[in-house]
């Protein structure tokens, strides 16, 4: 497991945030390639990089020669790969638990409100940038309601999504509340959604993630 890791990654790339935390719990070294989403019309279009990733999309892991894509695929390649500190709980049920908040951002979620979706409203279809924040206000704030409810009401629910140690589902809840907080939704309907993010925040795997922390971090062209 000697080789070298690099992550293909964008500062402020939610997806690839999901992935620097887990890189960072588990106390791994990595370089950064840095993929600017905007400059240019998007380096994510670039032959270089769509040769590496044909979803044009980041992150993208790369570890020795083998190439990892998808954010949740990669979290758990690492955790199979160096499995302590486990990003994943140790019963079944326990473990799709976790999946299943993780998906709920992941999947349903973060797609809506990407950039290519953004995008092609614009470009195609002319929508003005306030509908397209309200789009994505909508979207997070439907989402983060049930989130709300399935982290609320169930004891499983620790100083973090499960139990007490950071896992799988707070590398996605942090990198999503980070975008809420982008697109000035109103986290005060949220508290349990705000107090994990303020507790994961208080820990260095996770402040090192931070997008104005990577070396690339700047405003976008
Ligand atoms: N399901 C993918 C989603 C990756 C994704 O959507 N990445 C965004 C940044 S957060 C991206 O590269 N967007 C580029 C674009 O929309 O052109 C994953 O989890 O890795």
């Amino acid at each position: 497991m000697s080789e070298q890791l690099r992550l293909y990654s964008y500062w402020r790339s939610s997806a690839a945030y999901r992935v620097r935390i887990g890189l960072n719990l588990k106390g791994l070294a990595y370089e950064t390639s840095p993929v600017h989403l905007v400059r240019d019309g998007g380096e994510q279009h670039r032959p270089d990089y769509v040769a590496v990733n044909p979803q044009q999309l980041v992150p993208t892991l790369m570890h020795g020669v083998r190439v990892i894509r998808q954010s949740l695929a990669i979290l758990e390649y690492l955790d199979e790969a160096w499995p302590s500190p486990g990003l994943l709980p140790m019963t079944a049920r326990d473990r799709a638990r976790v999946r299943g908040l993780a998906q709920l951002v992941a999947s349903d979620i973060h797609p809506l409100n990407n950039l290519r979706v953004l995008r092609y409203f614009e470009q195609s279809w002319g929508v003005p940038q306030s509908e397209r924040d309200e789009w994505t206000r909508h979207w997070i704030n439907e989402g983060f309601e049930a989130l709300e409810v399935l982290l609320e009401s169930d004891p499983a629910t620790g100083t973090f999504c499960h139990g007490q140690a950071p896992g799988l589902a707070d590398c996605c809840l942090v990198p999503q509340v980070f975008n809420a907080r982008r697109f000035e939704v109103d986290m005060t309907p949220f508290p349990t959604i705000s107090r994990i993010e303020a507790a994961c925040l208080e820990l260095p795997a996770f402040i090192d993630a931070r997008p104005d922390r990577q070396p690339d971090a700047q405003q976008p062209a």
